[in-house]
Order: C-alpha cells, then sequence, then structure tokens
C-alpha cells in the first residue's frame, strides 16, 4: 500500500514537514488540557504503564496527539491510526512522528492516517498498528501485537475480534456498520493475513488484557458482542463517563459544529431554519449552537423523553417529511442509519446544506444521493460538494456525509476533549493495574473517578467549589470526599 505521503515501516502520513507548526499547536493545546498535564505530573515516577503496548485509533488531531505523548509520559509506547478517514490534522501526525527530544515525546511514535484516506487506505493503517512484530522495544524485544488497544467507534476492535473468527471458519460475518465495499475490503485485508499466519490474531489477542472506547456508536456495537458473549477481552467505556459524553458530546459539537459549517460554506446561519435529527448528547449541543446562532431549530426524534425534552426547551419537535420544504440545514446526530433518504434530497430548498456529525457516514444515503437518476456532483473545495439533482435544484453535503466537525474543521476543542481524553489515560491505568479482575464485558468509570476528572478541570475554569461539611454529608449520606451521587443520577 503507498500513498501520496511520506512512508516508512513504521509511520506513514502525509507530510513530515509540517512537524513544526504541528509541535506548536500541541505546546499551546497544552494549556488547555489540564486533566491530561495533571495526569502526566501524578504519574510520571510511578509509570504506572511501562511495558505497554497501546494501538490507538482516534482522530489524529493536536488533542489525541497530546493523549498520545501523555501514555508515553506514562510509560507506554503506541501506535496511532485515524478512526475516520477525514478526521486527521497532518501536522498533529507529522509532528508526533518526528518527536520534540522530551521523555514524552521521543522521535519515533508511530503514526499511520492521513486527511483523505481511502476506505482500503484506512484499514491498511488499522492492520499497520496492529502489527508490532518490526517495532522493538528498548531491550531489542518484538511481539505480535499490542497489550491494549483505544477505540473510537469499536471497527479496531471490531477487525481483531473478526479476524479470530476468520482464521477458524474463513468466513467474515456481516457487519451493520459497514457498507459492501467496506466488508470486502476487510475480507481482502484478513485474507492477505490469514495465507502469511494462520494464527495472527488468535496470538495477538491471546496478549491483549484490555480496550477503552470513545464514542456512543462503539459502545453500541461492543454492547451487543458483550450480549452475544464473544467479547474476548474487557472495554472501559469512557463515553458513558458523564465527564465526557455530557461534556465532549455536547459542549464540544456546541463549538465545532458551528466551527465547520462556517469554515466549509460561511453560510450566515441567523435567521435560518435549521432540523437536527437527535436530541440525545450530541443533538442538544447542535440544537443549542444553531439557536445561539439565531437559527429557528426543529428538532427530529423517536424517543419520547428526548423529544419532551426537545419541546421544554423550546424547540419545535417534528418529523423530516413534515418540515423538509423550510429546511437551510439538516444536521444528523443520531448514531442511526438512513435518516435522510432520496425522497428528501428532492424536496430540499435549493443550496440547502446537510452534514453529519454521528460516527458513521450512513445517516445521509449517499448512495441512494449517487444513484439519483441525472444526480451530478462539483467539489466547490475539498470536502464541499455541490450536488445537482434531476429536478434543477442542488444541494450542498459536507464531508461526504462522514463526521463533519472533524472533516470541515479540527473536531471539539482541546479543553472538553481534555475531560474525554483524561478518561482514557485512567482507563488504560486501570487497565494495567486491574484487567486481570475485570470480567469481558463493557464497564463503565466509576464515579469518583468521574467527579475527579470534573476536579482537574476545574482551576483553569476559576471555579470555587462549595465544600461540604460533615454534617451535611451525614445528612445527605454521602462521604464528604465523593462520591456525591448515586450511580442512577442522570445530571
Ligand atoms: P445519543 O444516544 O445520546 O443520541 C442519539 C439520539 O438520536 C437519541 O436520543 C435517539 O433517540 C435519537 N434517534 C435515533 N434514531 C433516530 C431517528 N431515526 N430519528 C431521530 N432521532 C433518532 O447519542 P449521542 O451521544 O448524542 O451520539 C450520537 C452520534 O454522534 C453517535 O454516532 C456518536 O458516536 C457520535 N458522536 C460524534 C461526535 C463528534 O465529534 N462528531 C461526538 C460525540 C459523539
Ligand atoms: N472527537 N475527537 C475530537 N478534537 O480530537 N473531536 C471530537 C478531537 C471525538 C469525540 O470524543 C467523539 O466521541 C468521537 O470523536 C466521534 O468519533
Amino acid at each position: 500500500m503507498s500513498h501520496r505521503g511520506i512512508t516508512s515501516t513504521n509511520f506513514s502520513i502525509a507530510d513530515l514537514a509540517l512537524a513544526q507548526t504541528g509541535r506548536h499547536q500541541i505546546s499551546l493545546a497544552q494549556n488547555e488540557m489540564p486533566g491530561l498535564m495533571a495526569i502526566r505530573a501524578e504519574y510520571a515516577q510511578s509509570q504506572p504503564l511501562a511495558g505497554a503496548r497501546i494501538s490507538v485509533s482516534l482522530s489524529i488531531t493536536v488533542q489525541t496527539a497530546v493523549l498520545v505523548e501523555t501514555l508515553v509520559a506514562l510509560g507506554a509506547r503506541v501506535r496511532l491510526a485515524s478512526c475516520n478517514i477525514f478526521s486527521s490534522q497532518d501536522e498533529a501526525a507529522a509532528a508526533l512522528v518526528v518527536g520534540s527530544g522530551t521523555s514524552e515525546s521521543p522521535a519515533g511514535i508511530s503514526v499511520f492516517g492521513w486527511k483523505g484516506e481511502s476506505s482500503k487506505e484506512f484499514w491498511w493503517c488499522l492492520d499497520q498498528i496492529l502489527d508490532w512484530s518490526n517495532y522493538p522495544d528498548a531491550d531489542g524485544n518484538t511481539h505480535p501485537g499490542p497489550t491494549s488497544i483505544i477505540d473510537d467507534g469499536g471497527d479496531l476492535i471490531y477487525l481483531v475480534h473478526q479476524g479470530i473468527e476468520f482464521e477458524k471458519s474463513g468466513v467474515l460475518h456481516r457487519q451493520n456498520s459497514w457498507i459492501e465495499s467496506e466488508h470486502e475490503i476487510v475480507r481482502e485485508l484478513l485474507a492477505a493475513s490469514q495465507s502469511k499466519n494462520p494464527t495472527r490474531f488468535a496470538t495477538l489477542v491471546s496478549q491483549v488484557i484490555g480496550a477503552s472506547e470513545e464514542t456512543t456508536t462503539g459502545i453500541q456495537r461492543l454492547e451487543e458482542l458483550s450480549r452475544k458473549g464473544e467479547l474476548k477481552f474487557p472495554v472501559i467505556n469512557v463515553n458513558d463517563a458523564v465527564t465526557k459524553s455530557k461534556f465532549d458530546n455536547k459542549y464540544g459539537i456546541r463549538h465545532s459544529l458551528v466551527d465547520g459549517l462556517n469554515r466549509a460554506t460561511d453560510v450566515l446561519i441567523g435567521g435560518k431554519v435549521a432540523f437536527v435529527a437527535g436530541y440525545g448528547d450530541v443533538g442538544k449541543g447542535c440544537a443549542e449552537a444553531l439557536a445561539g446562532q439565531g437559527a429557528r431549530v426543529i428538532i427530529g426524534e423517536i424517543d419520547p423523553i428526548c423529544a419532551l425534552q426537545a419541546a421544554m426547551d423550546g424547540y419545535q419537535v417534528a418529523q423530516l417529511e413534515e418540515v423538509i420544504e423550510q429546511l437551510d440545514f439538516v444536521i444528523t446526530a443520531t448514531g442511526n442509519i438512513d435518516i435522510v433518504r432520496p425522497e428528501h434530497f428532492l424536496k430540499l430548498k435549493n443550496l440547502a446544506i446537510l452534514a453529519n456529525v454521528g460516527h458513521f457516514d450512513n445517516e445521509i444515503d449517499m448512495h441512494g444521493l449517487e444513484a439519483l437518476e441525472g444526480a451530478q456532483k462539483v467539489q466547490i473545495k475539498p470536502l464541499v460538494d455541490q450536488w445537482t439533482l434531476p429536478n434543477g435544484r442542488s444541494i450542498l453535503v459536507l464531508s461526504e456525509g462522514r463526521v463533519m466537525n472533524l472533516g470541515n474543521a479540527t473536531g471539539h476543542p482541546s479543553f472538553v476533549m481534555s475531560a474525554s481524553f483524561t478518561n482514557q489515560a485512567m482507563a488504560q491505568i486501570e487497565l494495567a493495574q486491574n484487567a486481570t479482575n475485570l470480567e469481558p464485558r463493557v464497564h463503565l468509570i466509576g464515579k469518583l473517578a468521574d467527579e475527579k476528572v470534573a476536579r482537574l478541570h476545574l482551576p483553569a475554569l476559576g471555579v470555587s467549589l462549595t465544600k461540604l461539611s460533615e454534617r451535611q454529608a451525614g445528612y445527605i449520606s454521602v462521604p464528604v470526599e465523593g462520591p456525591y451521587k448515586p450511580d442512577q443520577y442522570r445530571y
């Protein structure tokens, strides 16, 4: 496999010359990531990740670079690939490969990914980060694969699981999240792997102590594996830490949705009509951002509780079909499939903007759009396409229906990612210290750890926390030092 960038055995990225600008951005981001920097300080001496080999599939952003260098500062070695073909920042990748000569950033972190991968390249990159055989440690020892995994969306964990199944049966089972062509790419990859080493994945998995998963869609997929009793190792659910999903998913998208719309189109949002499909954590952040810009926001929901929340928050709640002719923006944030379909495209206003922020690219039916007879695409600029439809009208589609806040912009800002990634770092420490006591299922992060992540982010915002007295703690039956809420509390 080759691409237009720079490749060696242990990295494959767009352009090493971007390292300096990437390094400057990483240095600035560190100031906005107090949780991760506190974790570095707390564990610098004890090195809880010494000996860990972590295969990481996250968007290769400046924020991910700060996480990766935190894992290295705690003793781990890392191989990193992107979880999405459009979400890499090439300067962050270059800075990680080149390093800065400090202990957390020695030269030679292995990175495989660049902005604008093909699907085939995406899967090749995931395969590369699972292969540690040419990446000796300081003592010159090599190993077939990782000791743990960080995933965003579940593709890397699924690849490992399907690899074992394929070695046993020669069959690749249908994956709902993958389209047919992707399925074929994975099948070819596993067949090639099997012909080189028929027990590669079985050996590899025997050395994996566990994984941590970043996003809602990934957790849904892994819960399904767990329910079927097929999960081969414990997975820590980072997404459902309160300090992740109630912050990153909501406040993160509140920032990066509008960032993406502005960078892509620069169209005024105020006064326009925006439809947000899904009023979960991400949909709530999208709606607030659009309303904050002065848009009239309409929500689509299938869940009566979320629909009622949207109504009580002051939004109109409607089915897409009922309002489609009025819409200037359609944003999908459901984590579900088939939200915007061909019959919808044809009813949209001229130059309506379509964007998805859910994890996979199946919320907007792009294949249905391509298949509309006479539909024609003109690229306005990278990841902004004008589709002229058979009815003579045009629509603008951002990031080809893939996650647009990372495709058209640079994803969530550092401060909110600090909370998410502090949970990731703590999850990896938990695996290193305690994986043998964890069953192979999906595990939540404990409340005390969650509260710790929040605490680490308070000083930067000038928050002065009220102290709970012994008498008050007794009255509400909680320990003075926390946790302060029962498990069922919903925030
Ligand atoms: P969530 O489960 O909290 O919310 C999804 C909502 O969509 C739910 O309320 C559900 O009832 C609703 N829904 C499902 N099918 C629907 C349909 N057909 N029509 C209308 N509504 C429907 O999940 P979330 O945490 O908000 O995440 C949503 C998606 O965004 C996931 O794919 C997640 O992985 C992804 N995500 C993306 C980013 C990003 O940076 N772009 C950040 C976090 C999460
Ligand atoms: N996300 N990462 C970034 N700047 O690195 N921005 C968003 C970043 C993650 C977020 O945690 C979400 O759960 C996931 O992307 C969806 O793929």
